[in-house]
């Protein structure tokens, strides 16, 4: 609301804090309550899902990073000499390397991120490795159009938009963030995204419900941020971690459960749970391979190749414009 914006505003919170301040007082007032998944993603969030891809549950970073791996010649050879790589969400760049050494031609590497801490690492570890590489990092919001630098306006162009971080987004998100994409890649370019698969639930659901309880520490860590940051009153004992499949949506929900009718103070605002009322944490959507190749094409791409695991857990498509 406005009143609260203004109170926000004017309570000293730092900008980056007013936003998720913002978004957590606006997502427990909400019926159904949820928080965006974005703000999983601090520091500790960072280094927990990092974690989580090192799991044995978690099969999509080792499954795409074994396709790369095993087809990284083959996917060079249907790109053709792509001169410039542009990676939306770069993160952790283990998966970049493979890439960067399967394309000949490349001259420039373009890190996105709308983290400046991670781009700045991410160009250190890749200046190293890579001498001769042009690293041109930028602190942008991809899910926006983008402007890219100048200087590549006429070369051929690659996006990369890997680890599934596509089904964060809800479909209509998913087909606008292909489209700007697309706006901002332009014409002749061409896009390789990882994508998870739909599969049966006693492999899907155990990724996101690891035995270890990283996953559930990933998703508690939430809470524990709210209570740094916005002077929460979360007791995360009280709170239980649960990820399911919802079939309508085609995708896996993360939720923390409250375990007791509970009343909870964030800002000094107060917020009641029921008994198992839920807080909706996080989406991953799993597509069909025919699903995402009509989101694509949706979206204004030409699909152009795929390549997926013998077990049919990832995928990664070749897109054109
Ligand atoms: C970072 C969105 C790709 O959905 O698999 C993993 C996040 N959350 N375990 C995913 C996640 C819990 C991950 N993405």
């Amino acid at each position: 609301t406005r009143a609260r914006r203004d109170r926000l505003a004017s309570g000293g919170l730092p900008p980056e804090l007013t936003e998720f301040a913002e978004a957590v007082l606006e997502g427990l007032s909400l019926d159904d309550k949820a928080i965006p998944s974005r703000f999983l993603y601090d520091a500790r969030g960072s280094a927990l899902f990092e974690e989580i891809t090192d799991l044995d549950e978690y099969y999509p970073t080792r499954t795409e990073i074994a396709l790369l791996d095993a087809y990284g010649a083959d996917m060079s050879e249907q790109i053709g000499p792509a001169e410039a790589l542009v990676e939306f969400g770069s993160g952790s760049s283990r998966k970049t390397v493979l890439l960067i050494e399967a394309l000949e031609a490349l001259q420039t590497y373009v890190p996105m991120d709308i983290e400046a801490t991670c781009l700045a690492q991410a160009k250190e570890a890749l200046d190293a490795r890579f001498p001769d590489l042009d690293i041109q990092p930028l602190v942008a919001d991809f899910t926006r159009p983008v402007d890219l630098p100048g200087n590549l306006a006429k070369r051929f162009k690659l996006g990369f938009f890997s680890g599934s971080t596509i089904g964060n987004l809800t479909k209509p998100e998913a087909r606008k963030f292909l489209a700007n994409a697309a706006e901002s890649l332009g014409p002749g370019s061409a896009f390789l995204i990882g994508v998870d698969l739909k599969k049966p639930l006693d492999i899907l659901l155990p990724a996101y419900n690891d035995a270890k309880g990283v996953t559930a520490e990933f998703n508690l860590n939430l809470l524990q941020r709210i209570n740094r940051e916005l002077e929460g009153t979360f007791d995360l004992d009280l709170f239980e971690h649960d990820a399911v499949f919802n079939t309508e949506h085609g995708r896996v929900e993360m939720h923390l459960v409250s375990q007791a009718a509970q009343r909870v103070s964030v800002l000094g605002e107060r917020f009641d749970f029921a008994e198992g009322e839920r807080l909706h944490t996080e989406n991953s959507h799993k597509y069909t391979l025919p699903e995402f190749r009509l989101l694509a094409t949706d979206a204004g791409w030409r699909h152009a190749a795929l390549w997926v695991d013998d077990n049919a857990l990832f995928s990664l498509h070749l897109l054109r414009l």
